[in-house]
């Protein structure tokens, strides 16, 4: 019975192998798979907890690949669905020595935008502790915004563990001001809130990371802890019951892709917490794990086991309250 559930849209990403090269220009890519959700439920089998993923795919090669990803990853494939109208979808992805990479989407009417809300259905609450849930499943389409807002609900009334991670995307929106008060209102149904630093002061409007943390607790009595990512320099934690602190970042040698960095850093997180380990070692592992992801082109490849954990633990320092 899994610990853990999430639901979002899994892509196959092509990664470009030629460093600084426009995506128009690049000859090979490297195939991965990818999705903000999919990467957490990746980070959390591999730390060796049991988590299943609610998605759709296509019944198309690129679907299939993904499927069996999934399943190599030992995630749990009870809801997850294929469906013969839609296509998977995938993105490209540069490769790139200094910057953020270019990115572009393949995935406008896809499968997962097509999610059916009778796979809710059949979710087995045993033993289920948490639901993570992020910005980028409502955004896909009117259909999924309708899904988010039932699974969270049924996962409210079912006292499990909400936590919700903003993923900013703006082409998926209609615009700004759908994005932000869309993204702030689902945030009110979360226990846990992590947005990054940057995507706090877009939907907050509010530049530190205490007043960010300060604007999500008090709009809603149901969020108990705000965690600001703060990339290379950690993380912020602040609680309602006025525990605050930051957590410094670990130090890696070499920065080889961002990309799934923020949804490693989820991961750790939330395997800690399934293992009943205090906030602040809860995040503590979500740098590590957000340090490891960005040594790896992939989004998710990066993400270690327990035993790759331990071993970077004992050789880099950070993670400093
Ligand atoms: O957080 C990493 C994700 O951004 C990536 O894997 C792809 O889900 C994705 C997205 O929508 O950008």
């Amino acid at each position: 019975m899994a610990e853990m559930i999430t639901i979002g849209e899994p892509m196959v990403l092509f990664a470009s192998d030629d460093p600084d090269v426009p995506l128009a220009q690049a000859d090979h890519y490297s195939k991965y798979s990818a999705g903000a959700e999919l990467n957490v439920a990746v980070g959390v089998a591999r730390l060796g907890h049991r988590v299943e993923y609610a998605s759709m795919v296509g019944i198309d090669p690129l679907g299939e690949y993904l499927v069996h990803e999934i399943k190599q990853n030992k995630i749990g494939t009870d809801y997850l669905d294929r469906d013969p109208n839609h296509w998977t979808g995938f993105y490209l992805k540069q490769l790139v020595t200094d910057a953020d990479p270019d990115i572009f989407y393949f995935r406008k009417d896809s499968a997962a935008s097509h999610f059916d809300a009778q796979i809710l259905s059949r979710i087995n609450f045993t033993n289920l502790k948490i639901a993570h849930l992020s910005g980028i499943f409502a955004a896909l389409s009117d259909n999924n915004l309708a899904v988010f807002k039932q699974i969270n609900n049924l996962m409210l009334q079912k006292n499990v563990t909400v936590t919700f991670d903003p993923n900013l995307r703006p082409s998926l929106w209609r615009n700004e001001s759908e994005m932000i008060e869309t993204t702030n209102d689902l945030a009110k149904n979360a226990h846990i809130v992590m947005p990054g630093l940057s995507e706090g002061r877009i939907l907050t409007r509010f530049a530190s990371p205490e007043d960010i943390a300060g604007f999500y607790l008090s709009q809603s009595k149901i969020t108990n802890t705000v965690i600001i990512k703060l990339g290379e320099n950690g993380a912020f934690i602040m609680k309602r019951n006025g525990y605050s602190a930051t957590v410094s970042g670990y130090q890696i040698d070499r920065v080889v892709d961002t990309v799934g960095a923020g949804d490693g850093f989820v991961a750790g997180i939330l395997t800690a917490l399934l293992e009943d380990q205090s906030i602040e070692n809860a995040v503590k592992r979500g740098c590590a794990v957000g340090a490891m992801a960005v040594m790896s082109p992939g989004d998710n490849d990066g993400y270690p086991t327990v035993e790759q954990l331990t071993t970077f633990l004992a050789s880099h320092s950070g993670g400093r309250v």
